[in-house]
């Protein structure tokens, strides 16, 4: 375990440059957007507050997932077509790896993110192409939500409560609270630091972890009726009757995929999410391996992420459903395996 990454205070200063010198800061979210891809927008814009610079983050695809209402100054993040958008003149992206994902906000009109106006690009996924005016991209960081609170250090600004609870809950979100290969001393000195700022531990983990609605009960009730074998993999979908017989919501089945990952005798647990037009599938990859990376099984597809955590979109039906697990059973057979390590 190393703190291996280290931000040049060089980017640090040209990122505060070019947002400081903004009008309005547009900060679209990722597709399927969670704890990290929205907190990390939303401490942003309290920072940016500080300088005079307006910024909104933006729910690209769907509605506010239910479980995030708790984070402080969610009021203000605009749901892409149902809120009008304010005239911008940056774009800030954070945690998001690729532009396509951006949902509706990205197909209604690809000129958006173009580069005509410019992109601040801070993203911790091995993926990211670097496409911004200024990136600020560190794979080994565990979540969005540490690169920030390390800008923010460098930017010299007063970390406020409400900022400090935002960055625990993205870097809550995507360390599973701690619990992930990516959480180093440095995920944790950063955690302590947001809880001596006024960051609670109590609601992150009731909201991230503890609370679910009846409706996540039904939904993990169907993924876990439906699980298949494919050699290596173990497999799940959730179809649109699922979420509607359950009335649950798509950040409802967010956990099921880590649930899966750790069943033993598997090497790859993977997710299948059909499409609300049911004319195709977002695929969800977690890898058990050091040694075995997902994101590049996800690349194949066109997809992308982290080696033990990526995802990737099907186009078609069945047919197209089944081809892609054959396909990922071979691409995980070609991996060598790691010698068994003895249990106990
Ligand atoms: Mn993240």
């Amino acid at each position: 375990m190393s703190d291996s990454w280290v931000i040049d205070p060089a980017d640090a200063a040209a990122a505060l440059e070019v947002l400081r010198g903004a009008r309005t800061v547009l900060m679209p979210t990722h597709q399927n957007v969670d704890a990290d891809g929205l907190s990390s927008p939303l401490a942003m814009r309290l920072a940016l507050a500080e300088y005079g610079v307006d910024a909104y983050p933006v729910i690209t695809d769907g509605d506010l997932p239910s479980n995030l209402r708790f984070l402080p100054g969610i009021e203000s993040v605009l749901i892409y077509g149902q809120d009008e958008l304010p005239d911008y003149d940056l774009i800030c992206l954070i945690d998001c790896a690729d532009r396509k994902r951006l949902g509706n906000f990205a197909k209604d009109d690809p000129s958006r993110l173009d580069g005509s106006v410019p992109i601040v690009n801070i993203d911790h996924h091995k993926t990211n192409s670097r496409f911004g005016v200024v990136n600020i991209v560190e794979p080994e960081a565990s979540s969005s939500g540490e690169i920030v609170a390390e800008i923010f250090k460098l930017w010299g600004l007063e970390i406020t409560p409400d900022i400090a609870r935002n960055l625990l809950a993205g870097i809550y979100g995507d360390t599973l609270g701690l619990r992930t290969p990516s959480t180093t001393p440095h995920t944790i000195r950063t955690v302590a630091d947001l809880v001596e700022r006024g960051a609670e531990l109590e609601p992150v983990v009731d909201h991230i972890f503890r609370l679910k609605p009846r409706s996540t009960i039904c939904l993990w009730e169907h993924a876990l009726h439906n699980i298949r074998w494919n050699g290596p993999i173990i497999w799940t979908e959730m179809t649109r009757e699922g979420f509607q017989q359950c009335g649950a919501e798509m950040s409802e089945a967010e956990g099921i995929v880590n649930f899966l990952s750790g069943t033993q005798g598997s090497r790859v647990a993977v997710i299948l999410y059909q499409d609300e037009d049911k004319q195709g599938w977002r695929v969800s990859l977690r890898g058990l391996e050091k040694t075995l990376d997902v994101s590049a099984i996800a690349a194949h597809f066109g997809g992308g992420g982290h080696p033990l955590a990526a995802g990737a979109h099907v186009e078609g039906g069945e047919a197209e459903k089944q081809a892609f697990i054959q396909k990922v059973a071979e691409l995980v057979a070609e991996t060598p395996e790691l010698e068994a390590v003895p249990v106990g």
